[in-house]
């Protein structure tokens, strides 16, 4: 985290993004999944700030069905990949210049950034199995993350296809494309 990304929390849908200077990167948001309720589907909640989710991940609460080896970052929800197997997140109005998300899965778990024509932009993965006390060595909660201009969406999967609940998602985190200021 550098002085010219920084995170502001969306506490609540329909929460505004605030330009963080002009000349620097800053433009970055953070969707926590804390407002929304235990089971819930995440879909087009988050729209009116620029992201839709797709492919039916669902809310997962600590304490309510939570397993402790998969911590959220923040507050007590999380998303997972139940019961759809890849989570898709689309950018909705302007593309991004980064995507990404804290990350804990049962295996490997890689992220990949697509443009409008469905090019391929980029791709990182965690090594491994990374939920707690996995043996891997791994901490829960890695942050994948791709920089790219024009990003349209990106795709969270497991290495192997399962059939859903082998992965979890918090703090998904974006920078919608900078407008360049016009000439005087
Ligand atoms: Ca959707
Ligand atoms: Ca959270």
């Amino acid at each position: 985290m550098t002085t010219t990304f920084k995170n502001l929390s969306i506490a609540a849908v329909g929460a505004i993004l605030l330009a963080l200077g002009v000349g620097k990167a800053g433009l970055a948001a953070v969707i926590t999944f804390d407002t929304l309720s235990p089971g819930e589907i995440v879909d087009d909640q988050y729209w009116d700030v620029g992201v839709d989710f797709n492919g039916n991940p669902s809310v997962l609460t600590a304490g309510e069905g939570l397993a402790p080896a998969y911590p959220p970052v923040s507050g007590n929800n999380l998303s997972y990949n139940y019961p759809s197997d890849a989570i898709r997140v689309d950018a909705v109005g302007s593309s991004w210049e980064s995507a990404g998300a804290y990350v804990t899965g049962i295996q490997k778990v890689t992220l990949t950034a697509y443009d409008a024509n469905n090019r391929v932009l980029g791709t990182t993965s965690t090594s491994g199995s990374n939920y707690l006390n996995s043996g891997t060595g791994l901490p829960p909660n890695i942050f994948l993350r791709i920089i790219a201009s024009d990003i349209a969406y990106v795709k969270f999967m497991a290495e192997k296809q399962l059939s859903g609940n082998s992965f979890t998602l918090d703090d998904f985190t974006f920078e919608p494309k900078r407008v360049a200021c016009p000439p005087h």
